[in-house]
């Protein structure tokens, strides 16, 4: 986007998407449309977010999801919320959440449903109650033509490098929204005033290298040996002064990542033999986003967003960061 004279143009979301847009040579702005709903979702759930404690939607819910976790109020709450601004949107045909056990088809949509939608609606579900950054994801895949509509599972379970577009919004200090087309990683921070979101940094490039590490080190035992050798790596005057920074939401941790550099992990454990986060709805766009600012993906044996998925909530071990960071740790981890 051209900048023209002294004063710095103001640009939202809904704008940059437009005009990002153009660049396609059939776009018909039904893209720009739906992208449209999740940033209506993701303000609904901001304001809620930011009046937690004055609302009754602290705690849980006393439900258990698909994936064994208890289900917080402001967990059910987002996830309401993005399917309401997501269903009436014509052009979504499928819908995924980390809340629903299964991916909800927009009847109403029918063959006019050329997306997929997949997301998780509150990232760092145990955070919420601490007042510490959360965050929502969400990942956009177009509809396969060559499938038959019905074969719901076989549209979905589509590798990362099929994402048309990808993407968070952080709830925290600031609320922030950072996405990408596959034309760069751009953010844009909510302006409460106006309600809308305003740009603040285009094209956004990952540090290739970094001083932090991000994991969860209370699991170290039970860590594959080459990730525990990495760890031990880090701490020694061989590695120059390394420092932890770990928040437990995934969305927050890959902020601090993508804007200073460093390297995030989380590799299998005892308990999640195949890691914890899910591939289509955390992994992916996280490891679309960090390779379009140049970065890099990877799950010890190759690039995330080259995996074949073969079930909706399927978890993947995840090093995602600066490139030499995810390079050095591989040097370390060869599963
Ligand atoms: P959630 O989607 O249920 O909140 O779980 C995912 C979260 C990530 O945000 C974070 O990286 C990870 O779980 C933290 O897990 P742990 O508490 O095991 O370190
Ligand atoms: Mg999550």
């Amino acid at each position: 986007m051209t900048v023209r004279g002294g004063a710095r143009p103001i640009i939202t979301v809904q704008q940059h998407i437009l005009e990002h847009q153009r660049h396609f040579p059939h776009a018909t702005g039904e893209f720009s449309w739906l992208l449209s709903g999740i940033t209506l979702a993701t303000k609904i759930i901001a304001s809620h977010v930011q009046r937690a404690g004055l609302l009754d939607v602290l705690g849980d819910t006393g439900q258990v999801n698909v994936q064994g976790e208890v289900v917080q109020k402001l967990d059910e709450l987002a996830n309401q919320t993005i399917h309401r601004c997501l269903g009436y949107r014509g052009n979504v045909g499928i819908v995924v959440s980390e809340e629903d056990d299964e991916p909800r088809v927009i009847h109403e949509a029918g063959e006019k449903g050329r997306y997929i939608v997949l997301f998780d609606p509150l990232d760092g579900s145990s955070n919420i109650d601490v007042n510490v950054s959360i965050g929502t994801i969400f990942s956009i895949l177009r509809v396969r033509e060559e499938i038959n509509r019905q074969d719901v599972m076989s549209q979905v379970l589509q590798p990362g490098v099929q994402q048309l577009a990808a993407g968070y919004v952080v709830y925290g200090s600031s609320v922030v929204m950072t996405y990408t087309t596959g034309m760069g990683v751009h953010m844009f921070t909510l302006d409460p005033s106006i309600g809308a979101y305003v740009l603040t940094r285009e094209y956004v490039t990952m540090p290739p290298k970094g001083k932090t590490y991000s994991i969860n080190e209370a699991y170290r035992a039970t860590f594959p040996q080459g990730i525990q050798d990495f760890l031990d790596w880090a701490k020694s005057d061989d590695a120059g002064g390394y420092s932890l920074r770990y928040v437990g939401s995934l969305v927050a941790d890959f902020h601090r990542t993508l804007l200073k550099g460093g390297v995030f992990l989380y590799p299998p454990t005892k308990k999640d033999q195949k890691g914890k986060l899910r591939l289509l709805y955390e992994a992916n766009p996280m490891a679309m986003l960090a390779e379009q600012a140049g970065g890099a993906a990877s799950d010890g044996t190759g690039r995330v967003l080259e995996k074949k998925p073969s079930a909706l909530h399927e978890r993947t071990p995840l090093i995602l960061g600066s490139k030499g960071e995810v390079e050095k740790v591989l040097l370390f981890w060869k599963p």
